[in-house]
């Protein structure tokens, strides 16, 4: 669109992230615009977006029906349904969400859920309720699989969502008897359990999901909840040793501390501040938060998943060890060895082994020792303090990541699976993009994952628009289809990508982690998506679909590594609590050798290809979270909804019912109405006089490509402009 003065545009502005206002004069390919705010910019003419003049003031409920549709447009439309508490709109099927960060009143009770029910989309405010009506009706008119993906940065509020979802879809799927409710209860209440232990606070969110998680329900033939399986995927391991400020640990172990007085003196606990794995971060309690409150709930929540009293009473007493564990410190002893630092740590010890039922000397020696096999006999070796320690932690971690899946695998068993179930609804709750000063292992499958869920995404809507496109019977096939594959390549390719490099280096013994950042410089020095940073000797970074990351690759190598030490599985396989005997089931042929090693990022590619497998077999609706600030920019990446925007925008953006059009433009072209023509030709009509071509005529609709409804504004305007001064010329002369 030809920009001039007195043009209404959209300006970048550092804090606002875009104002409006009017360009003033134009200088070659610069602009000067004065702003809402009183403000004068120059500014490039490519950095101006044509304001819509003719968008409503309270907004529109679906983004497609911005005339506009770049980042201002959309995010001014967003913010303007937030100032009026709207935190729900549509852009054509996918639901936007925004954050609210408090509670809207009524905004989920059970009346709004009636007037949801049945609703076709669009007839109510959006809302994630239709959302969830449309494929609960798909799936029980189709008989198909339906998904409900939830998506967007941590802290968008993808949980809080789910659980909405989920709510709904017990709504109208639960029962009417009372007795028969327990299936839906049971699936509404593994959600506070799920994040006793899995979630925690981070700078991002004080209720951080740390494991990524798909919730399958199944139904009946009469559309009734019948049974549902819940899948989790990599849980973050490393949290239960190492929190840096200001962030907690997992919730369970404030909640522990928190518990009535008799619980406290049981497992031997106290004052938080004095465990090593929760005061390394100053926070201890969450605004808003009563952990001992939580402590009971979460316990009334277990009683209702069907976990015993008996399995929660082992299940704290390992919460509780993992603290005491972590209080046993070590000082060296000659040259290389170790013993427990004074009475304190020996304090914790004991405490530790007799919360794990296990031999006080083996817990010690199993920490401190390790067994090196000759051919001839078996050695003890002692490690040093350093040694011993990460001994501890990595029992630890492992002890805390196997009793997060039992509680999976347990809720699983509990709420059982229907087999004759033929339909279910997926629900994804997936860990969003993370981008940290240092980024480990832990962000790269994070966003790996949504590398993988952006794809889909393309993919979905893309195959939306063509099948609006065939619907009007318009010519699509040279639309291009923005993919992601680069990068998915780059992550995941074997041979060749990085995960298979990095499993290659862990195979390798003699390998650290700075010849598996020069392996990947060199294999990856051409890539477009691989960039090693000046000077970087251990870093690299990947041009995300959302933005740049750059990982610290110190501990790629060891938290590639899925290793449990022979030592410390025997120690526990022989723990004379069964609960946790159990969690070490002693090895068998299947089960892989322990010592050996096996990946956890091949693993959880392979998980990822499943649920990427389970989706596409079902029919997806999509819900992009926003977490918003001060001017609705998001934090960190451009966000999901103007990447679904940016695929759009390859097609056919906007498109306009002939009559609307008309109505709109005719002006451009007044003799076209005169000629009594059918509304299409009309339509053709005026795109020809102003001389715009590769639009397309549908059945009903124009589709117009990027920018032509702004051109078309844009005479509009200048015609409305000359005609104002005609008629001020013949006032003028008149007087
Ligand atoms: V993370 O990737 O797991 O770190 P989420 O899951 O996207 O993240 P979450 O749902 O936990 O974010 O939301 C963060 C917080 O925002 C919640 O704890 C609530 O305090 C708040 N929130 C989110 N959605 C709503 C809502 N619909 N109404 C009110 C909300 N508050
Ligand atoms: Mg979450």
């Amino acid at each position: 669109m030809e920009i001039t003065a007195g043009s209404h545009v959209w300006v970048e502005d550092q804090e606002l992230a875009w104002v409006d206002g009017v360009v003033t004069s134009v200088n070659g390919n610069e602009a000067e615009v004065e702003t809402i705010n009183g403000n004068q910019v120059t500014t490039k003419l490519s950095k101006l977006y044509p304001k819509d003049m003719e968008a409503p003031d309270t907004g529109v409920d679906d983004m497609t029906k911005l005339s506009y549709l770049h980042e201002p447009a959309v995010l001014h439309n967003l913010a303007i349904r937030y100032g009026i508490k709207e935190i729900y709109t549509y852009c054509g099927n996918i639901l936007i969400a925004i954050n609210p960060f408090q509670a809207i009143s009524h905004l989920y009770d059970t009346k709004l859920m009636d007037s949801y029910k049945g609703a076709q989309l669009g007839d109510r405010s959006p809302h994630v309720f239709a959302i969830t009506d449309v494929a609960y009706r798909a799936m029980n008119n189709e008989g198909k699989s339906n998904s409900i993906l939830v998506s967007g940065e941590s802290g968008a509020g993808k949980t809080e969502t789910t659980k909405m979802i989920m709510r709904y879809l017990a709504y109208l799927g639960g029962h009417a008897a009372a007795e028969a409710r327990t299936v839906e209860r049971k699936v509404l209440e593994s959600n506070p359990v799920l994040e006793a232990f899995g979630n925690a606070k981070t700078v991002r969110n004080n209720n951080s999901s740390r494991f990524g998680k798909f919730v399958e329900i199944q139904f009946d033939a009469r559309g009734q909840i019948s049974g549902a399986a819940i899948r989790t995927y990599l849980l973050e391991k490393s949290r239960v040793c190492q929190i840096s400020e200001p962030e907690r640990n997992y919730h369970c172990f404030y909640l522990l501390c928190a518990a009535p007085p008799k619980e406290i003196e049981k497992y031997k606990l106290g004052d938080p501040k004095s465990f090593h794995y929760l005061n390394k971060s100053s926070c201890y309690e969450l605004v808003g938060v009563d952990d001992s409150h939580d402590y009971l709930a979460t316990k009334k929540a277990m009683d209702i998943v069907g976990i015993s009293v008996g399995e929660q009473d082992a299940i704290f007493r390992i919460v509780a060890a993992i603290l005491h564990l972590g209080n046993i410190a070590f000082a060296l002893e000659g040259e290389d060895s170790s013993v427990l630092e004074d009475d304190k740590a020996k304090f914790h010890l004991q405490v530790a082994a007799e919360l794990l039922m296990c031999d006080l000397e083996a817990l010690e020696t199993a920490l401190c020792k390790r067994n090196m096999v000759t051919p001839e006999e078996v050695i003890k070796r002692s490690l040093d303090p350093l040694g011993a320690a990460i001994s501890r932690d990595g029992l630890a971690k492992t002890i805390y990541a196997r009793l997060f899946d039992w509680l999976v695998k347990k809720i699983n068993v509990s709420i059982g699976q229907d087999p004759d179930s033929k339909c279910l609804i997926g629900v994804l709750d997936i860990y969003g993009f993370e981008s940290f000063k240092t980024s480990s292992f832990e962000q790269f499958c994070i966003n790996f994952t949504n590398e993988k869920l952006q794809q889909h995404f393309n993919q979905h809507v893309f195959k939306m628009e063509q099948s609006v496109y065939q619907e009007e019977e318009i010519d699509w096939s040279y639309i291009d289809f923005v993919d992601n594959q680069d990068v998915l390549d780059l992550i995941e390719k074997k041979p060749g990508g990085i995960i298979s490099l990095l499993d290659e280096t862990c195979m390798f013994p003699k390998s650290t982690h700075e010849t598996f950042a020069q392996k990947l410089y060199q294999t990856f020095k051409d890539h477009k998506r691989f960039v090693k940073p000046k000077l970087a000797r251990t870093e690299f970074t990947i041009v995300h679909y959302a933005g740049e990351v750059q990982y610290q690759c110190d501990q790629f190598l060891d938290k590639n590594k899925d290793y449990i030490v022979p030592e410390h599985q025997e120690l526990l396989s022989t723990s004379k609590c069964s609960f946790i005997a159990s969690l070490f089931p002693s090895l068998n042929a299947e089960t892989p050798k322990s010592g050996k090693f096996s990946s956890i990022g091949s693993r959880f590619k392979l998980q990822l290809q499943q649920l990427m497998d389970i989706l596409n077999s079902t029919e997806p609706h999509y819900i992009r979270c926003i977490k918003p600030n001060s001017d609705l920019r998001p934090e960190i990446f451009e966000n999901g909804v103007l990447e679904a925007i940016r695929v759009k925008c390859e097609g056919y953006p906007t498109n306009r019912i002939f009559s609307e059009f008309l109505e709109r433009f005719s002006i451009l072209a007044p003799e076209v109405l005169k000629e009594n023509v059918e509304e299409n030709v009309a339509c053709k009509s005026i795109m020809e006089k102003v001389g715009l071509s590769n639009y397309q005529i549908g059945k009903t609709k124009i589709f117009l490509r990027a920018g032509q409804m702004a051109e078309l504004d844009g005479r509009k305007a200048k015609l409305l402009g000359e005609s104002a001064k005609v008629i001020q010329k013949q006032v003028r002369s008149r007087i």
